[in-house]
């Protein structure tokens, strides 16, 4: 389920509309912070009862992990929702229009049911893969891109995460860098950041507008005539922006969805996904973005496909990577 809107080829010329491009600029634009590219502060890790196990391995194993990465502790979670929660998502996303039960069904019920697995011990990055990072790729092999990710680059953004990227363009990055992409379960395991006792987000059940970036709700009627004609600002924030998760890990939800390595399946026993079609190279996304109008859109959980040479300015991704045997991270 895509909550962004196709954006390559947006023609920013309309004159009908340019008298309020000054004020759509008032009206949308998305508060800014200081950038905190990836530093880890004291005060942002969560208290040593709630992550005691997870962090205890983390620091064990950092001398070894590759730079820009952190290991993830091996273990078995619950990955997806139980049915039963599809009420409560509805009433999540209630400001999304034309919400109901039904509606959150046909949307989320990809994610359930909810189902036991095993997560070996991987690294990941800390961080979003940034223009910066991606240029030193593209200059280093003259790896010709499927996305126009250079729309977006510039001195301006350079630590800000790269977007416009196919599945494809993830991919040559990642084995360039001598890493890969993360699975669908180790990217949700991750995301969890170590915590079992929370649904919808790391941080707990409860929206935060200070722990992620996305388009909050409350969007005004000019806003949503920008985002119509695809003239809304990019709304990507520096990675590193936002508190880390258990495991470190930055901007697991917004800020930029996604890429995973999956191809696209229905969950064992789960239902039927009809909204996506068969015979193409689906390929998983996840956790939302900061044209995400909704939390109920960048939960842990939430999951949708999309075409593996497609790509969009609200899409990005960061690298997973294999753990040393001998690092004996598996999690009891
Ligand atoms: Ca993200």
């Amino acid at each position: 389920m895509g909550t962004g809107n196709r954006s390559s080829g947006t023609a920013p010329a309309l004159p009908a509309v340019a008298g309020c491009l000054l004020l759509l600029i008032l009206t949308t634009a998305p508060p800014r912070r200081s950038s905190l590219p990836c530093e880890i502060r004291s005060d942002d890790l969560p208290a040593a009862s709630e992550q005691k196990g997870p962090l205890e391995a983390v620091t064990a194993a950092r001398s070894g992990a590759p730079e820009g990465m952190v290991p993830i502790p091996g273990g078995t979670f619950l990955m997806g929702i139980d049915a039963s929660e599809i009420p409560a998502l509805a009433e999540l996303g209630s400001e999304v229009p034309h919400m109901s039960v039904d509606m959150a069904r046909d949307w989320f019920g990809i994610e359930t049911p909810e189902h036991r697995v095993v997560v070996e011990p991987f690294f990941m990055d800390t961080c979003e893969v940034t223009n910066r990072e991606y240029a030193a790729f593209v200059e280093a092999t003259g790896y010709e891109a499927e996305g126009p990710w250079h729309r977006y680059y510039d001195e301006d953004r350079l630590d800000h995460p790269v977007v416009e990227v196919s599945w494809h363009d993830a991919l040559a990055y990642a084995e360039w860098a001598g890493k890969r992409l993360p699975t669908e379960a180790e990217w949700e395991y991750a995301a969890r950041g170590g915590r079992q006792d929370v649904s919808w987000f790391p941080w707990g059940d409860t929206v935060d507008t200070e722990m992620a970036n996305w388009r909050e709700q409350g969007e005004s009627f000019l806003a949503g005539l920008w985002r119509i004609l695809g003239l809304r600002p990019m709304g990507t924030m520096p990675v590193g922006s936002h508190p880390p998760n258990g495991y470190r890990l930055q901007e697991m939800i917004g800020n930029v969805s996604e890429w995973c390595s999956d191809r696209f399946a229905p969950y064992p026993g789960g239902p039927d996904a009809g909204i996506y079609h068969e015979g193409e190279d689906l390929r998983m996304v996840r956790g939302g973005h900061w044209q995400s109008p909704n939390p109920v859109f960048i939960r842990l959980t939430a999951r949708y496909a999309s075409s593996a040479g497609e790509w969009e300015r609200d899409r990005g991704f960061r690298c997973a990577a294999d753990l040393p045997a001998s690092a004996g991270l598996r999690s009891p």
